[in-house]
């Protein structure tokens, strides 16, 4: 792992053990942590479902597990932050980490459904977000504050939404949330809140830090030390992104046919359409073999085979989606102030003998 930072522990893997697509094994799944990882007594730990709900419920490991069926969902999970290293090139930002393209990671999750938990607490029809809240302080927030953060109901209900207790058939780890998780497919990674002790229904968005102040888009020119509670735009549904993952950056390499892969991933309602990939700076594309492997919510591996002509290449890799979209072509374009939601076509530097 590439650790960005010990306490709070942050890391994420090198682009060589994510190659192989499929879930990611968990002790090479990335960690973005904003504060401790909380202790918890799984014999005495309970989870409140409060607020906008006919009937409040108090609930124990043993009941989530005997009163709910057990499903599994195979979920990527992409951090806003993924790729800011591609943003400090165009401008620095300070107090960020610069993660690489390892901020995604993909696993098999086990647990209940949030819908089935939320319908045995009957949602009140006033009910338009769901609330998660974490034990874990974090010192980064202002004031500081445990951990939080929320979805709009309708997502919150739909089937792909779980409390994971378990990830690629092992018990959860206390890093990635032991004992209980959220797991919100198709959304930024701060929206599966870990250690997960509340979920409130609400009429409002979480006004926790990390949703209010934090994990939003704001515009270039913003001074984000004074940015306030519901400045600059929300993050969500995770946008379009794909990076190269082979061969490494700066390899030195033969010149002639040369496998090149990666990973694109496309957020909540859309799917990983085409991945385009150049070694003339975009004059010619190549258009990359898929999976095999993609679910619903995961991540798509690709790779093709470019004849390398000798001397200095660049690679340019770019995704689109079912709608149609593409990725945006330079991070000049999206630079934002805490560097979050790179998506810019990936680029690799090498040379070739
Ligand atoms: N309680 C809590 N939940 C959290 C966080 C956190 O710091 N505390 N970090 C969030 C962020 S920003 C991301 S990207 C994911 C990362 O999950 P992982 O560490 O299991 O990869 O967890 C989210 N859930
Ligand atoms: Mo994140």
């Amino acid at each position: 792992m590439l650790v960005h930072e010990h306490e709070p522990f942050n890391a994420e893997p090198p682009r060589a053990a994510l190659r192989q697509g499929g879930p990611t094994p968990l002790d090479t799944f990335y960690v973005r942590n904003h504060g401790p990882v909380p202790e918890a007594d799984p014999a005495t730990w309970r989870l409140t479902v409060d607020g906008l709900v006919h009937r409040p419920l108090e609930l124990s490991l043993e009941d989530l597990r005997t009163r709910f069926e057990e499903t599994e969902v195979e979920a990527t999970l992409q951090c806003a932050g993924n790729r800011r290293a591609g943003l400090m090139e165009v401008r620095d930002i300070p107090g960020e980490a610069p993660w690489g393209p390892g901020a995604t990671s993909t696993a098999r999750w086990a647990g209940v459904r949030l819908a089935d938990v939320l319908d045995a607490a009957g949602l009140r029809p006033d009910a338009a977000h769901i609330a998660f809240a974490a034990p874990d302080v974090s010192p980064v927030a202002d004031p500081p504050q445990p951990f939080g953060g929320s979805v709009p109901a309708d997502k919150a209900r739909s089937g792909e939404v779980l409390l994971a207790w378990s990830m690629n058939g092992a018990p959860l780890p206390p890093v990635h949330g032991a004992p209980l998780r959220a797991v919100v497919p198709g959304w930024i990674g701060a929206r599966s809140v870990k250690w997960l002790r509340r979920i409130t229904a609400q009429e409002h968005p979480s006004r926790n830090w990390f949703q209010a102040t934090a994990y939003r888009l704001l515009p270039a020119g913003a001074d984000p030390g004074r940015a306030g509670p519901g400045d600059g735009i929300s993050l969500g549904p995770v946008a379009l992104n794909c990076d190269i993952l082979h061969p490494a950056p700066g390899a030195r390499l033969p010149s002639g046919p040369t496998r090149i892969s990666g990973y694109a991933l496309a957020g909540e309602d859309r799917a990983v359409a085409r991945v385009d990939v150049s070694a003339d700076g975009g004059r010619s594309w190549t258009q990359a073999r898929l999976g095999p492997g993609a679910g619903r919510w995961t991540w798509q591996p690709w790779h093709t085979d470019l004849d390398l002509p000798a001397g200095p290449v660049e690679i340019i890799a770019r995704a689109w989606d079912t709608t149609g979209a593409t990725q945006p072509e330079s991070p000049r374009h999206l630079w934002n102030p805490k560097g979050y939601a790179n998506n810019s076509w990936a680029r690799l530097h090498l040379t070739c003998d």
